[in-house]
């Protein structure tokens, strides 16, 4: 087993590994840049390295800077977290030059699963049900056209270096084709340096529903059920839950032999998410592979009641996984509380926590790195908090999560808790009845009169 690991990312997640760490017995260096000194990340690893100015591209992006910090740490892993440099194959090319584990898939993983129409091309192959359209990249205007009209409009154009929905254009017709090839073309061009596309048939109105899998270092590959992340704006995830309300035990057992099937293709080690877009009739169809664990991982970890911290570690250490799939036994809601102004169109509000009071009790975790006179920092992600709810049955959760949510109190700055209450009692959101386009339609109103 690992000695010490450094710990390359910051916020809740960092802190999240400090502590499966420590529960581990296996030492923890934090990095942090000069905004992330007060934060509780550092304060509650083992060492901590201050690796450069509040910029993330001189800091937590920097690979020689965590490179030097591994090096006077005498670290022998790294945990990349998520974000950041957690799917930079480079990244994990230089930790294994230096013999240092990274802590999550090899380099030729994360290449393969990065490049969109790659990643299509190896499901394909290993008989996981993929979006009807082109084969491969996209040659000029007039092939693509060819192929729209065979596939039918509406059509979408995606990035292959995309992903996140970055670079994606709908074309509703023929005539607009073009004018949305020229678009997509530039658009990718400038965001990735690379402007290859392909087109696929548009699903409308789908829900995102996404397979969590765990594979290690012997070949075993076993699926942790699925979360529904389809409560997203604007490509952000607001709200992810587990089981998902669509989910049918003869869905779960098909999307999860594809999501296995998709990791084995790859030899796949570690843990990871098969994300999957689902349509009314329930045909699930492979978006992408997220090789790292993600912001939402805890939602997985209260329905089946299992540390995926402590997996990854188990399995970059080569200690097989016992191979069994899991199904959820209870149900799981996380909120994620941002430093946002709901009332202002989800606006960045960065600044000074005065007060701080976190929902407690039964069935309630809080995942943060924030408390009572924290100074929130303006230069990176605004999420501060995740709220999650775990309860018998969906409608209980919902419950408890109204109570969670009626507790939680942050002070000096505007946050996405008073949206989630609003989500809360909204009928469709309690029926089950959403998918990715619900929040286009969903109005948060006046804010409340203040006293
Ligand atoms: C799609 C789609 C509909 N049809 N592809 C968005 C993120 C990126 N991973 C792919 N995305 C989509 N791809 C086809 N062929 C709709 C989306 C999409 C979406 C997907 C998941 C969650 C939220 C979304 C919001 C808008 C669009």
């Amino acid at each position: 087993m690992f000695k010490k690991i450094l710990i390359a990312n910051r916020g809740e997640i960092a802190l999240r590994i400090v502590r499966t760490c420590k529960e581990m017995g296996i030492k923890t260096v934090a990095v942090y840049s000069t905004a992330d000194r007060e934060s509780l990340h550092v304060r509650f690893a083992d060492e901590a390295v201050c690796i450069g100015p509040p910029s993330s591209a001189q800091s937590y992006l920097s690979i020689p800077k965590i490179m030097a910090a591994v090096e006077i740490t005498n670290a022998d892993a790294i945990h990349p977290g998520y974000g950041f440099l957690a799917e930079n194959a480079d990244f994990a090319e230089v930790c294994t030059e230096y013999g240092i584990k990274f802590i999550g898939p090899t380099p030729a993983q994360i290449r393969k699963m990065g490049d969109k129409i790659t990643a299509k091309e190896t499901m394909i192959k290993a008989g996981v049900p993929v979006i009807p359209g082109s084969e491969g990249l996209l040659k000029d205007v007039k092939s693509g056209k060819k192929i729209a009209k065979q596939i039918k409009y509406p059509v979408i154009l995606k990035a292959t270096a995309g992903g996140g929905g970055k670079g994606m254009r709908i074309v509703w017709e023929e005539d607009d084709f073009e004018d949305q090839w020229n678009k997509a073309r530039m658009e990718a061009k400038a965001a990735f340096g690379n402007d290859g596309i392909y087109v696929e048939k548009f699903i409308e109105e789908p829900r995102h529903i996404e397979i969590q899998i765990a594979g290690d270092q012997q070949g075993n590959v076993c699926h942790l059920s699925e979360r529904d992340c389809s409560i997203q704006r604007r490509h952000q995830k607001l709200v992810e839950e587990s089981p998902s309300p669509f989910m049918t035990d003869e869905l779960r057992q098909q999307m999860g032999d594809a999501a296995i099937k998709a990791a084995k293709a790859i030899k796949y080690e570690g843990v990871g998410t098969v994300e999957f877009l689902v349509d009314k009739h329930r045909d699930f169809y492979f978006m992408e592979m997220n090789t790292r664990i993600q912001v939402e991982h805890t939602v997985t970890e209260e329905v089946i009641d299992h540390d995926l911290i402590k997996e990854q570690i188990k399995i970059a250490a080569g200690i097989p996984i016992t191979g069994d799939n899991y199904i959820p036994t209870m149900h799981a809601i996380e909120c994620r509380i941002n430093a946002e102004d709901v009332f202002n169109d989800f606006r960045p509000n960065p600044g000074k926590i005065n007060s701080f009071h976190s929902s407690k009790g039964h069935g309630v975790r809080v995942d943060t790195h924030v408390y009572a006179g924290y100074t929130v920092p303006p230069h990176y992600d605004s999420m501060i908090a995740k709220l999650i709810c775990r309860a018998q049955t969906r409608e209980e959760a919902i419950t408890k999560m109204e109570r969670a949510l009626d507790e939680f109190i942050i002070e000096g700055i505007n946050t996405t808790i008073p949206f989630h209450k609003k989500l809360m009692k909204d009928q469709r959101f309690r029926d089950g009845d959403f998918h990715t386009g619900f929040l286009n339609e969903f109005d948060m109103g006046e804010p409340p009169e203040k006293e």
